[in-house]
């Protein structure tokens, strides 16, 4: 295969390791751990892998005397940067356990494991792709493991392998499912453990005790870099509004970190516009007014940040989609026999006078899309919905009402943009070639460890790798109960964008001063070869977290 001059550069990049892994390791364990919430349900749902304390790795002697273990790996939803590092560490860290230890990759996501669709990783495999983004060295999907015949059927390939640990690199939704399948194989004695690893771009894995979710650095430098060069076009030609909708299909961490990053005009946060029992109405005129101030100070042009979550968060739609999840789930066949043309009718008769009244207000190509498929994990598909179109008509409309009362005398002409899958699969920034190749080496020293159920964690993410703490957290301990498809099911906290938490409060600070003013910053791309503080800086997110002045 052709390799372009950085890739052949990047290649021979040497990930940095926390020192603690640089040797022998020995496990120091913590106090026995509690669940984020429902301590008892959660607890008698998982009756062998619940309390368990966190552990921390140490340094020691190295051991010589380990034998040799097969272990399997499955990379789950959707790409972040960092996956091959993930994997490349998980494989030196087993070779360092011995050097007769076996790695293989399933297939496709956790739909090999149940196919048995899988491939040996060998060294040559890995080493034609550390340090690179994606996650086709064995690619991933969003089937969901949950039910007793795939875990006995991944069961028997696993035995078949003679593998005695599954790594699951994968969000909320896949460590949930590993912490259920952890507790199943202990359950059963199948003697095979279960590691989790912290990936998603999104940023909303994370909490006390995990830091950062792998992915996230790097997608966000990758839209910021494009966002600064909008914002510069934008500052050039003086001529237009740029709606950009940024994913993250719940939480706006995305949003919030590019906006601290750009400095732009608008940025909406989804978790405050919940937070304020927003309408969409209200969202609209937030921004038309930011239109308007500038308009008046000479400036028909801008640029307005959206998250890709937000319809989701605009309560009276939250309250239609919980609704329309339920109704689904409960008449998915007769749903599913009405006509297309007939099928609006047929949900607004269906629901409560409430939501169908906020059904029929939305546009019908939004409204529309929410009565549409559920990924596998029962959420709307919201990357399919042009929230930056609709907010920016809905806009235009609002100042055309505006102009009639005399109130607006600008020109407003728009311009539309999505970031999501052009950050998935980038080369990852040195913080995540560091974090997530330390991660794979971390899930490696779990499994020497012989626990089950645990996700693998680096913290102090904010010092440099070598000063970074690795161990392992119990997965329930991020656990609570939510309704998902009309039922009540243990799953990981999302972390949604906390509104007393430092990042928000600085842009809260600023935001009034980007609005009106012209701010813009220019981050640059990525750099992968200079000095520190261009190329190894994290996301300024991460810093405010960690109250560390880096920028
Ligand atoms: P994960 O939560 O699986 O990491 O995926 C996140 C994400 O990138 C969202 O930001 C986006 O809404 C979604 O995946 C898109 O999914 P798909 O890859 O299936 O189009």
């Amino acid at each position: 295969m052709k390799k372009s001059a950085l890739q052949i550069a990047r290649a021979a990049y040497r990930p940095q390791l926390p020192i603690v892994l640089t040797g022998g390791v020995k496990v120091k364990e913590g106090e026995p751990t509690q669940s984020a919430g429902d301590q008892e349900e959660i607890k008698k749902l998982f009756p062998n892998t619940y309390g368990l304390p966190e552990l921390v790795f140490e340094k020691t002697a190295a051991s010589t005397s380990s034998k040799p273990i097969n272990v399997g790996v499955i990379l789950s939803g959707g790409q972040a940067p960092g996956g091959h590092n993930v994997i490349s560490g998980l494989f030196d860290g087993i070779k360092s356990i011995n050097k007769d230890s076996k790695l293989y990759g399933f297939l496709m996501g956790p739909g090999g494991l149940v196919d048995h669709n899988y491939k040996e990783l060998t060294s040559d495999i890995i080493d034609e792709y550390r340090n690179t983004g994606g996650f086709d060295i064995i690619g991933s999907g969003r089937t969901k493991l949950e039910t007793k015949e795939q875990f006995d059927k991944g069961l028997e390939i696993l035995r078949e392998l003679g593998i005695t640990a599954l790594v699951i690199i994968g969000g909320d939704d896949s460590n949930t499912n590993a912490a259920i399948l952890a507790e199943y194989y202990k359950a059963i004695d199948a003697g095979v453990q279960v590691i989790g690893v912290p990936k998603t771009i999104d940023g909303d894995l994370k909490n006390n005790v995990i830091e950062t979710s792998f992915g996230f650095d790097t997608a966000t430098k990758v839209y910021s870099e494009v966002i600064g060069n909008i914002q510069r076009d934008c500052n050039s030609s003086k001529k237009y509004w740029h709606f950009i909708k940024l994913m993250g299909r719940s939480a706006s961490h995305i949003a919030l970190e590019c906006a601290l990053q750009c400095q732009p005009n608008v940025c909406i946060i989804s978790e405050e516009v919940e937070a304020k029992d927003m309408t969409l109405s209200q969202v609209v005129n937030e921004i038309a007014d930011a239109v308007v101030a500038r308009a008046n100070n000479g400036m028909n042009y801008g640029v307005v940040l959206i998250p890709e979550g937000l319809i989701e968060f605009i309560p009276a739609v939250k309250k239609l989609i919980a609704e329309l999840n339920d109704l689904l789930a409960a008449k998915a066949e007769e749903f599913a026999a009405v006509p297309a043309e007939e099928q609006r009718a047929w949900v607004i008769k269906n629901l409560s006078a409430e939501c169908a009244a906020t059904y029929e207000s939305l546009p019908a190509g939004v409204a529309r899309q929410l009565t549409l498929d559920r990924d596998p994990h029962g959420n709307v598909q919201v990357s399919l919905i042009e929230t930056e179109k609709l907010l920016s008509e809905m806009v235009g409309k609002r100042l055309g009402e505006l102009a009639a009362k005399g109130e607006y005398k600008g020109k407003y002409s728009t311009m539309h943009h999505f970031f999501g899958y052009e950050g998935r699969c980038a080369d990852p920034s040195n913080f995540d070639a560091n974090y997530c190749y330390g991660l794979g080496y971390t899930a490696a020293c779990l499994i020497a460890s012989g626990v089950t159920g645990y996700m693998s964690s680096l913290r102090n993410l904010t010092f440099a790798p070598v000063n970074w703490v690795a161990g392992g957290i119990p997965i329930t301990m991020m656990m609570n109960m939510e309704r998902r498809h009309g039922h009540m099911k243990p799953v990981i906290r999302k972390a949604l964008v906390e509104l007393d938490g430092a990042p928000f409060l600085k842009f809260a600070k600023e935001r009034d001063a980007w609005k009106i003013g012209t701010c813009y910053t220019y981050p640059g791309p990525i750099q992968y070869f200079g000095p520190a503080e261009v190329c190894d800086l994290p996301s300024m997110t991460l810093v405010y977290e960690q109250k560390r002045r880096k920028y």
